[in-house]
């Protein structure tokens, strides 16, 4: 049986921690699904669209990734490309909470698809796209916090020239 996992987020945008728990979980699953939701608490400065292709531009060498986007709940998703996985990443406790809460709710709407959680690497554990975003906004250096073209595409957005 092949093994299919969805590895869902808003990637708003795309980190290097994100690319992190992408790139070991197309280790451990034979196809693995990037896909852009929308998370109802969090109001986006990429637009789907974006947010979408820069995951595409930045996981291209991933020869078992594709990327996609989805606008409804994450289990009808994950039944339409018939995947038996969801992949989460967890940094801190703080994050225990919330990812329970979704992964029961998950279970509720469909108990055929099992979540797996992927600890983050020690280098990113603080690092979340809000805190990219808050520091890019002032044109502080991002490079080692995200690939060149979120880079780009950040000071594109908050018109940065350097
Ligand atoms: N290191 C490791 N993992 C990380 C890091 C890091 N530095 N940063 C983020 N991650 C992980 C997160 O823990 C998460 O697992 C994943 O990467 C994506 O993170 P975000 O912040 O981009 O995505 P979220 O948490 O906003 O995604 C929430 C969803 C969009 C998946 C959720 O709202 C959803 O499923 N929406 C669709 C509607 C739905 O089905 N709702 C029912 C379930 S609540």
């Amino acid at each position: 049986m092949t093994s299919i996992a969805v590895c869902p987020g808003s990637f708003d945008p795309v980190t290097n921690g994100h690319l992190d728990i992408i790139r070991r979980g197309a280790k451990v699953f034979d196809e693995v699904y990037v896909v852009v939701l929308s998370n109802s608490s969090k109001k986006p400065l990429f637009s789907t669209d974006e947010r979408t292709e820069l995951i595409r531009k930045v996981t291209k060498d991933i020869k078992n990734v594709k990327v996609d986007s989805f606008n409804g709940l994450l289990v009808d998703y994950a039944k339409s490309i018939h995947a038996n996985a969801i992949i989460r990443g967890l940094r801190a406790v703080s994050d225990f909470e919330y990812e329970m809460q979704i992964t029961s709710m998950n279970r509720v709407l469909n108990e055929n698809i099992e979540t797996f959680f992927i600890m983050t690497n020690n280098q990113y554990s603080f690092l979340s796209s809000s805190i990219v975003k808050e520091v890019a906004k002032y044109n502080a250096d991002i490079s080692e916090l995200v690939p060149w073209e979120v880079e780009k595409a950040l000071k594109e957005k908050f018109n940065h020239h350097n």
